[in-house]
């Protein structure tokens, strides 16, 4: 058994990926990894930087890793703040780690698109896998950009790279930062805190999202796919549910009748309107047999009584 590389691992995707990956595989063969040290570590983790091409390829070496999931990047809102560092990052890393892949063909790599890779004048509903892609993000250009260098790497050098365009994920067991989908995070937090949520988002402002432990299953699913039914070798549109802050907030009070939501729509909302409402994902589905669990009424149910348990206070000891 090939050992994996998790890169990125502390984030909000990585940190639920490595423990999936670990269940699957057995915790010796995964290595975690991050430029900075997590808040817990139960298994294998390094400090590496994946700017740093030749440490990065010494590590492989030096670990006989098989695949890398490589899920360093900066996402769209923070991307918009910091655009130079967000193409440096976003670009040189998954460079680096399709050269590394280039040089030794057994390396399977995953990288991460997103449906920011869409832009204004793609179709907003089931969008198609193959379309007008315009994305007027930088976060979106490099997702669009890396796209075609994994068909190109894998076309040019025959590089075994397979990818998702994720849409927002949802998960209670880490948090996201620094994206434009992120309020379907927070807002659990503060309904079960007890605090008024202020969205940075239009309240009819339509979304593709996804629960975490979906996220994880496509993830694992598309690397242990045998390489003649992946297809598409830029990266696969990926769905299960859309929805809007006004739906989600509705759903939630149910549950919290006392919470109440405030619209401030920002910077974000300029994004959020570019990218597309719902997306059409047969071709992932037919390919490699995609199929998700949750839908909007799961989501909301496993996130409430995660964090609800989470989040309470600690008993006083006698
Ligand atoms: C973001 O909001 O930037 C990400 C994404 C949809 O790629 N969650």
């Amino acid at each position: 058994m090939d050992n994996i590389l998790v890169i990125g691992a502390n984030g909000q995707l990585g940190s639920e990926l490595v423990a999936a990956l670990r269940a699957n595989f057995g915790a010796q063969s995964v290595w975690a990894t991050d430029i900075r040290e997590p808040e817990s570590s139960e298994g294998q983790f390094a400090l590496l930087d994946v700017m740093q091409g030749k440490e990065l390829a010494a590590f492989v070496a030096h670990h006989q890793i098989g695949q890398i999931y490589h899920l360093a990047a900066m996402l769209s809102a923070k991307g918009e703040q910091h655009p130079q560092l967000a193409w440096d990052l976003n670009m040189t890393g998954l460079l680096n780690v399709l050269n590394l892949a280039k040089e030794n063909t057994q390396l399977k790599v995953f990288w991460p698109s997103s449906i920011g890779a869409f832009g204004p004048s793609t179709p907003k509903q089931n969008t198609p896998q193959d379309t007008l892609m315009d994305p007027n993000t930088v976060y979106g250009i490099s997702k669009l950009a890396g796209e075609r260098w994994c068909q190109y790497y894998y076309e040019k050098y025959g590089v075994d790279v397979r990818s998702l365009r994720y849409p927002g994920l949802i998960g209670y067991k880490s948090l996201p930062g620094g994206g434009t989908t992120d309020y379907a995070v927070d807002i659990f937090y503060k309904a079960i805190q007890g605090e008024t949520y202020t969205c940075f988002l239009q309240e009819d402002t339509y979304l593709p999202m996804m629960y975490m432990e979906d996220a994880v299953n496509a993830t694992v699913a598309i690397m242990q796919a045998p390489a003649e039914q992946i297809k598409v070798r830029s990266s696969y549109n990926l769905a299960s549910m859309s929805f809007s802050p006004a739906e989600i907030y509705a759903k939630i009070k149910v549950r919290y009748p006392e919470f109440k939501i405030a619209y401030q729509p920002d910077f974000r909302q300029h994004i959020a309107a570019s990218w597309p409402q719902s997306i059409d994902d047969t071709c992932a589905r037919q390919d490699w047999g995609w199929q998700h669990k949750f839908g909007l009424d799961e989501l909301v149910d496993v996130m409430l009584l995660n964090l609800e348990k989470r989040l309470a206070p600690a008993k006083p000891s006698l």
